[in-house]
């Protein structure tokens, strides 16, 4: 079974919502870039009040910061994991590639969610983040046709990555990802 895993897909294919399930299902560390960097926000950090601002106008947090990050919670971790989120662009790439090149660890799949952007739209604005509004929305998915879809062919040429059609009900799109991990 895999079990150093990257979720990628535009926002609001739903990659937390699945990258919960299987975790918990499979004894990953779950690790949400997105879910990190609110958690600083929450408890106002000097990280957290310089993420606030970057995230509400749903562009990307300093790759520093997040690599920082990634970084404290990979480091001394020595089961499966699943990355959530991240890398969001190919600087962070190269740089996860660092530093699991450094902790003697490679990444096994690459899992790319797929959904039309009117879906995506449409559980976002449902979901009703501080993030959620249709402006900001709009411009999280140029960030990541612009930023993040570029790691699609990066992975894709290592022959790491497996798209999964993101549409459906969560235990539809998660007996697909279950599907691709144990073949
Ligand atoms: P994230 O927290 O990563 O969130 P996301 O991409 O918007 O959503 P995701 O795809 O996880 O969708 P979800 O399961 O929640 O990013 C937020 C921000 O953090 C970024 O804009 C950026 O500023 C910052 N950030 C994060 N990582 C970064 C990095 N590496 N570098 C720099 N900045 C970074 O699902 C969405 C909604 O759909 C939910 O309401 C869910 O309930 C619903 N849903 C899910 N599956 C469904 C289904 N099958 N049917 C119907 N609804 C469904």
């Amino acid at each position: 079974m895999k079990q150093r895993l990257l979720f990628l897909g535009p926002p609001g294919a739903g990659k937390g919502t699945q990258a919960q399930v299987l975790a918990a299902e499979r004894s990953l560390l779950h690790l949400s870039t997105g879910d990190l960097l609110r958690a600083e926000v929450q408890a106002g950090s000097e990280l957290g009040r310089e993420a606030e601002a970057v995230m509400a106008r749903g562009e990307l947090v300093s790759d520093a910061l997040v690599l920082a990050i990634v970084r404290s919670r990979l480091q001394g971790h020595s089961g499966g994991w699943l990355l959530d989120g991240f890398p969001r662009n190919p600087a962070q790439a190269e740089a996860l590639d660092g530093l699991l090149e450094e902790l003697g660890q490679g990444i096994e799949l690459v899992v790319l969610l797929e959904l039309d952007d009117a879906v995506l739209i449409q559980r976002l604005l449902g979901r009703g983040r501080a993030d959620d509004n249709e402006e900001v929305i709009r411009h999280r998915l140029n960030v990541y046709r612009e930023q993040t879809a570029p790691l699609i062919a990066h992975y894709r040429s290592r022959g790491q990555l497996v798209a999964v059609d993101a549409a459906g009900s969560v235990a539809e799109i998660g007996s697909r990802i279950a599907a691709v991990l144990d073949t």
